[in-house]
């Protein structure tokens, strides 16, 4: 051990959920050499490296001091032989060649930019870099046909990967407040994902939806979507179903073990909607934004979940994110308590003896029917 390089932490928990991961930490250096791995493993749909690296980094910011030597992180979880490697590297040589390499590469540069686009996720990117496009102009260029998503997301390409702010945020709440109070009085708007989490800049906002009388949620999301339709809030809207709750068909991949207790997903419904002002009638609420130009409004990426008030506490905890977060949060409750959250309940699976894996099992076990029976015991 170098002179003047104490070991930082004895004992830290393993699963992130455990521990707290502050916004703000000592150790962005090696925590940003990481999330570009992550990212990039990400793009190229290695799941498994991204968390990999991603539960690497969670690790390092919940740290309550800067590490300076290798030696200080003898012990630690998470911290797996690559993200050890890359993180020695950095300490030693300020940087990770690795992550050099990767910053620079076309093929990353080219995803990043491409994924960018409203729209277009990892496959269809890999598949336009193979064939030549790299960037969005090349994409204009190319004649591709592309969806109204795809459409809308090379349109405002510039203003929806400008991070929104919390300002914004508040801004874009008070249009969906109004919006659903519009069509459901009483109803009770929530802001979720990083902004719940004290972010000041997200890349999209997100919001959950409830009403205090069961039952009178459903059919909101369609309803909301035709207000702010009918007041020229929106440049393009998509809402997914509900898969366990709404879809006969069941889901649409058969549930492995892997994909019901650990792997994380988007059940409940979900719009997908960038809000703008074309009859400039919002000048008002979003005359706070950092767009210049003439116009009043920014495109902005919006989520919009609704959720039943008995489900709206696992909904809400499901919601807040991080993403890392929730994966682990649900991998401890598997493996350490023997219960399975989602963000619809949380099932005591000592007690929920039959928990099938069938999908019409799963809708009844989602439903009110659980929630009593945790509410009974938790709340
Ligand atoms: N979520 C998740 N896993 C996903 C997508 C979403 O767990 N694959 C949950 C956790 C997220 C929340 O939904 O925090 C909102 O999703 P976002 O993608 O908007 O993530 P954030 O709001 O955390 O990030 P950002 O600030 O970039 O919007
Ligand atoms: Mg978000």
């Amino acid at each position: 051990q170098k002179p003047g390089l104490e070991l930082a932490v004895v004992s830290v928990p393993s699963y992130a959920c455990q521990r707290h991961t502050p916004l703000l930490h000592h150790n962005t250096t090696l925590t940003d050499a990481l999330s570009i791995l992550a990212e990039n493993a990400e793009l190229g749909e290695n799941e498994g490296r991204g968390v990999a690296f991603r539960r690497a980094a969670a690790l390092l910011k919940s740290l309550p001091q800067e590490v300076r030597g290798a030696e200080q992180l003898r012990g630690l979880p998470c911290l797996g032989e690559h993200s050890l490697r890359v993180i020695k590297e950095v300490l030693e040589d300020g940087v990770s060649h690795e992550v050099e390499t990767t910053t620079h590469s076309e093929q990353f540069k080219a995803m990043k930019a491409l994924t960018g686009i409203f729209g277009v996720g990892a496959k269809t990117a890999d598949r336009w870099f193979r064939e030549g496009i790299h960037t969005p102009s090349d994409l204009q260029r190319s004649g591709h046909t592309l969806n109204r998503a795809q459409r809308a997301g090379l349109q405002y390409y510039d203003e929806l990967n400008l991070p929104v702010t919390k300002p914004e945020a508040v801004a874009i709440g008070q249009i969906v407040e109004r919006a659903v109070h519009a069509v459901l009085p009483g109803a009770e708007i929530t802001l979720i994902g990083g902004f719940r989490r004290g972010k000041q800049t997200g890349h999209d906002v997100d919001f959950l939806i409830t009403h205090p009388d069961e039952g009178r949620e459903e059919g909101l999301m369609r309803k909301v979507v035709s207000w702010l339709e009918a007041q020229g809030f929106l440049l393009y809207q998509k809402t997914t179903g509900n898969s366990y709750l709404e879809s006969k068909e069941g889901p649409a991949r058969p549930a492995s073990n892997m994909d019901r207790f650990e792997r994380y997903s988007h059940p409940l419904p979900q719009t997908l909607v960038v809000v703008g002002d074309h009859a400039q009638k919002v000048s008002w609420v979003l005359g706070h934004s950092q767009c210049s130009g003439p116009r009043s409004w920014r495109a902005v990426r919006v989520d919009l979940v609704v959720s039943p008030y008995s489900q709206f506490a696992f909904a809400l905890l499901g919601w807040t994110g991080s993403k890392l977060f929730e994966r682990e949060l649900r991998r401890w409750a598997v493996h350490e308590k023997a219960m399975t959250l989602s963000s619809h309940a949380l099932y005591d699976r000592k007690r929920v003896r039959t928990l099938s894996q069938t999908h019409t099992h799963f809708k009844y076990c989602s439903g009110s029917f659980l929630y009593y029976q945790i509410r009974d015991k938790l709340i």
